[in-house]
């Protein structure tokens, strides 16, 4: 079998576009989400394009027994995954701490960190089994330094960032690579989740500037994969030409 890549929260945005990326450079896929119709259109598109074989894997990250049923439920020669990305997550609010909604720190909490470990446990034991494998985790420029009324989501992704080294410690005698990208203003989906809706406020996040695209992120990710054996990219920042860091940005006035 081809190698095998398993990317969670594949259905839209960055996981989409790297599920494109690697069923272009040869790998077959397990796709995983919630949306199980968007994951079947998707494996048939990249099974017509490029003859990929995928596996969907279609269940709700935040649950624990679901993670574990799907996954080990997967046929033995699935389980020979050389790349784990990691990129389920979402931000829901941006508002001071006071006035945040906890129903939204739990989504945030559960989807970000404790998603993100779930799927790390099973796929690393696999990768263990396997004598190798890489894990590619998408953290944020948001767990890099905190900004204004981000206070959940950058702790979210700050405990990616404790995650990723930690990963690469505690996986290092099995030769298992782990990485984080961390990007800055993607468009995509993400703010139109984080202000529940509200397209308005979600556009002007990217207007007076040219953000980052999906594939912009999915294809450094590729290159962070292809890179030989011996060399592991540990921590990646990528933001637009037009931003410095979590809040500057050079936008023009229309
Ligand atoms: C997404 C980027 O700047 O909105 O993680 O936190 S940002």
């Amino acid at each position: 079998m081809d190698k095998i890549a398993l990317i969670t929260g594949a259905s839209s945005g960055i996981g989409e576009a790297c599920a494109h990326v690697f069923a272009r450079e040869g790998y077959n896929l397990i796709l995983t989400g919630r949306q199980a119709d968007k994951l079947e259109n998707l494996a048939n598109a990249l099974n017509i394009q490029f003859n990929t074989e995928v596996a969907v894997a279609n269940f709700d990250i935040r649950n624990k027994a679901a993670v574990q049923q799907n996954l080990e439920k997967l046929p033995e020669a699935w389980k020979k995954v050389d790349v784990l990305i990691n990129n389920a997550g979402l931000s829901k609010g941006l508002e001071p701490i006071n006035l945040g909604n906890p129903d939204d720190w739990d989504v945030m909490i559960d989807t970000n960190i404790k998603g993100l470990l779930y799927a790390s446990k099973i796929v690393s034991n696999w990768m263990i089994a396997n004598g190798s494998g890489h894990i590619v985790n998408l953290g944020s420029i948001a767990g890099k330094e905190v900004y204004p009324n981000g206070n959940v989501y950058c702790a979210t992704k700050y405990a990616v960032d404790a995650l990723n080294k930690a990963m690469r410690i505690d996986l290092l005698p099995h030769g298992i690579k782990v990485t984080a990208i961390n990007p800055g203003a993607v468009e995509t989906n993400f703010s139109n989740i984080r202000f529940s809706g509200d397209t308005e406020r979600a556009k002007k996040v990217y207007e007076g500037f040219t953000p980052l695209v999906a594939a912009d992120i999915a294809e450094t990710i590729w290159f962070v994969v292809s890179r030989p054996a011996h060399v592991n990219i540990n921590d990646l920042t990528i933001m637009p030409t037009a931003q410095a860091n979590g809040v500057t940005f050079a936008r023009k006035q229309e």
